[in-house]
């Protein structure tokens, strides 16, 4: 696959996805959304890769946000696309993906960018981060999940208190609030990641979506995360990954999923 403003590394079971428009601080344009989306597209049925993990390159900025200059001048009916098609065609798209994606923070995770990385089903951050949600100072809202999923993370008073004030969260206490799970040197970053995902990716990719499926269905309106949770279980007993994963335990052996 070769895109425009995107890398992609594949290495051990791990697709590294590096967002690549360092000069614009990797700023979320309409061609990169639709790039990522083509990119986990790609690697939905590739068996050789069981994670994923996205980063920014350069070494200031993860993303700086949805790119503002391509929005400036949109009307009340081009914003409201813009936000429901990037939110489906990536944020959502995301928090639903079939294999564990991990966002590697390695600078200004803002706006777009801080989205992006509470839509990854874990966050790791490098100690220059800044997070934040500045849209009010431009006379926005947050508008690819941010305002569901920070209060979801870090509860509703942080979140408005982070969304009100537009002010940038140092990557300490984005750790300390549960908003990054790892808070590592810059230097570590890749490679505690890479860690993360090596221990991932020796599980079962079904029983995986299995938990993503069920934990996603507890935050989501209208669906029984315990229902789901009990459907989710009795299929796993179909699946050729737990007769591998039984079978293996009881022969004293890695399982080879
Ligand atoms: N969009 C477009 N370009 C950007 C963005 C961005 N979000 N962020 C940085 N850039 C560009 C700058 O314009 C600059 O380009 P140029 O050299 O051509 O002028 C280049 O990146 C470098 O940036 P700076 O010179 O500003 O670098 P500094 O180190 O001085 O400052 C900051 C770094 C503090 C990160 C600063 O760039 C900044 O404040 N950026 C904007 C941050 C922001 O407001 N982000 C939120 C954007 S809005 C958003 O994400 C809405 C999401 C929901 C949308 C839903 C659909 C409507």
């Amino acid at each position: 696959m070769e895109f425009n403003n995107l890398l992609l590394e594949i290495s051990d079971k791990i697709a590294l996805l590096t967002i690549n428009r360092p000069k614009q601080l990797n700023a979320l344009n309409k061609e990169t959304i639709s790039e990522l989306h083509q990119a986990l597209e790609g690697l939905k049925n590739n068996d050789e890769v069981r994670a994923i993990i996205i980063t920014g390159s350069g070494e200031k900025s993860f993303v700086a946000g949805a790119d503002i200059k391509e929005f400036a001048n949109f009307s009340v009916t081009e914003g409201t696309e813009l936000a429901a098609q990037g939110q489906s065609s990536l944020f959502d798209y995301i928090e639903h993906y079939c294999k564990p994606v991990i966002a590697a923070v390695n600078g200004f995770a803002l706006g777009g960018g801080l989205e992006l990385a509470m839509s990854a089903h874990i966050r790791i951050a490098s100690d220059n981060a800044k997070l934040g949600l500045p849209e009010v100072t431009l006379g926005l809202i947050p508008g690819y999940g941010g305002t569901q999923r920070l209060a979801q993370l870090v509860g509703k008073g942080r979140a408005l208190e982070i969304i009100l004030s537009a002010q940038m969260v140092s990557a300490e206490r984005a750790h300390e609030m549960g908003l990054v799970n790892h808070l590592v040197s810059q230097a570590e970053l890749l490679e505690t990641a890479r860690g993360l995902a090596a221990k991932i990716v020796r599980n079962s990719p079904k029983a995986m979506h299995s938990a993503i499926k069920c934990v996603n269905a507890g935050l989501t309106d209208g669906m029984n995360g315990y229902k789901v949770e009990i459907e989710e279980f009795g299929k796993c007993f179909g699946t050729q990954d737990f007769v591998e994963g039984t079978t293996a335990f009881l022969e004293k052996r890695k399982p080879q999923f």
